[in-house]
């Protein structure tokens, strides 16, 4: 078995311990960031939600792995990172209202610090009007909104209302992105931009500079 196989198995697992050794050691073995996060623990996520879907395994299990997940990303968090010139553009980002899902959203995080941009990070279930006040304080040229639920990505269209209705849309490009999310519901919802993944994330907002 390959060690992004063991990755991904430890991270299905939710064996946290064993994914941090597996992914020092592949990095030490020259094993990409890229694909540990891909082929390890994002492969991982995918067998997971299927299972859930299929009712499988529960959210105890779900979370379990995604704990996991979280202490493999924290490994590879300084290649993707570290070294770079921040504040190219700067970009307040947040997982919408309603919404816990966070592991994409850190991701995507990780991904726009390591290629210069400056993320102000407002966590999970974002309101409407903090995302307005967030902009109101940091002025940031991006706003990045996160859904993982088809309940929740209403709210994406609720932000872009809230910034219509205190005049600050056209202040900002807003870009929006999580695995019900797609380039239609994007136009629809008069989003700036749509981010497939956290490396399509980053090309968005090179676009929109
Ligand atoms: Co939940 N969950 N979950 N969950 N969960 C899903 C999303 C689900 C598809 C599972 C399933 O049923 N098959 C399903 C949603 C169904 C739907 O809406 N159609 C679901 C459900 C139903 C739920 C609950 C409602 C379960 C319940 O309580 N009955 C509940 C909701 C809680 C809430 O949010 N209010 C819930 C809870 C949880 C946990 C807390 C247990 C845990 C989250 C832990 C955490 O995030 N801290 C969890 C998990 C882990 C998942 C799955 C298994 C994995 C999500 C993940 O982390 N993927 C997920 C199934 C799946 O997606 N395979 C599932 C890996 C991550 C890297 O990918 O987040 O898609 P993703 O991010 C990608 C892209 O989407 C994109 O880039 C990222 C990197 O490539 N992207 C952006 C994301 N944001 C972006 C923003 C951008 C651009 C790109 O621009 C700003």
């Amino acid at each position: 078995m390959s060690i992004l196989e063991e990755i991904k198995d430890a991270t299905k697992a939710g064996d946290e311990k064993k994914v941090t050794l597996l992914t020092k050691q592949a990095i030490d073995e020259g094993v990409e960031a890229d694909q540990i996060i891909k082929e390890g623990f994002i492969a991982a996520m995918v067998v997971v939600g299927k299972e859930f879907g299929d009712g499988k395994i529960y959210i105890p299990e779900m979370l379990i792995a995604a704990r996991a997940m979280k202490g493999g990303l924290e490994i590879v968090k300084p290649l993707l990172t570290g070294g770079k010139i921040q504040g190219i553009a700067k970009i307040v980002l947040g997982t919408v209202q309603g919404d816990l899902h966070d592991i994409g959203k850190n991701l995507v995080a990780m991904m726009m610090e390591g290629n210069g941009m400056e993320v102000i990070d407002l966590g999970v279930d974002v309101p409407p009007e903090k995302f307005v006040e967030a902009l109101q304080t940091h002025k940031p040229q991006f706003i990045g909104m996160s859904a993982l639920l088809t309940t929740t990505m209403t709210s994406m269209k609720t932000t872009i209302e809230a910034l219509e209705e205190a005049g600050l849309r056209k202040d900002v490009k807003i870009l929006v992105g999580g695995a019900p999310v797609s380039q239609a519901f994007a136009d629809e919802i008069g989003a700036d931009g749509f981010g497939l993944n956290a490396s399509d994330a980053v090309e968005r907002m090179k676009e929109n500079l």
